[in-house]
């Protein structure tokens, strides 16, 4: 077709839909590594028990604008090619998962493999999401990779996404931080399987508790 042959509001239309096309986002998932707990000093994934290995945990947020189906993605550190779970689940857009280290270990028990959990190295680790490609021969695909370092992987301190700076924080409202490395601490509370808002730790004060609760008897 010679498209110079045609009448000009043929043209002109041909150029509009052309830039429509090419002006609206397309609709698409992207996940992305949220938040990630490499040192859990306390029971986390809620078994009434503590074990290091088991509590710890990443979460996954879809930050795309459609759904997306987990069963083909995986999540594994960059020591070696054992990847460490293969997720499950519908993730909406917006919607975050958490994943902990204990599912990570029955995984693992089931499918016959070395049992290391998430095995996120208390010194700092790369953690990375990746995506079995399909329409690739089962090609592996890095969706996400994310790096913490050795003073993100303390006791009960995150490391996650922060939508208000843009930026990867560290909360270590359970632990501070006052070293002078980066990311600093922001003095909020790691949120497993909710957004990364900032949830400071606020003291129980006993009187005003007191107080509330003679409103209500
Ligand atoms: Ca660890
Ligand atoms: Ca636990
Ligand atoms: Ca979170």
């Amino acid at each position: 077709m010679n498209l110079l042959s045609k009448p000009l509001p043929v043209l002109l239309l041909c150029c509009l839909v052309l830039a429509v096309f090419w002006l609206t986002p397309q609709a698409k998932a992207e996940l992305i590594i949220n938040e990630i707990m490499g040192d859990p000093n306390q029971d986390w994934d809620g078994d009434n028990t503590y074990n290091y290995r088991g509590d710890e945990w990443i979460e996954v947020k879809n930050d795309g604008t459609v759904a997306e189906d987990l069963t083909n993605y995986w999540l594994r550190d960059t020591y070696g090619d054992d990847l460490h779970l293969q997720l499950h689940g519908i993730l909406h857009p917006d919607e975050i998962a958490v994943f902990y280290g204990s599912e990570a270990v029955a995984w693992q028990q089931l499918h016959g493999q070395s049992v290391l959990g998430f095995s996120i190295n208390n010194t700092g680790d790369t953690m990375e999401l990746v995506k079995e490609d399909p329409n690739q021969g089962g090609v592996l695909i890095v969706v996400h990779t994310v790096t913490i370092l050795d003073h993100e992987a303390d006791d009960d301190r995150s490391s996650g996404w922060d939508p208000e700076t843009n930026l990867w924080s560290l909360n270590d409202a359970l632990n501070p931080y006052s070293g002078g490395f980066e990311p600093q601490g922001n003095s909020c509370q790691p949120t497993p399987g909710q957004p990364n808002d900032c949830v400071p730790l606020v003291p129980v004060d006993q009187t005003s508790w007191d107080a509330l609760k003679c409103q209500y008897r």
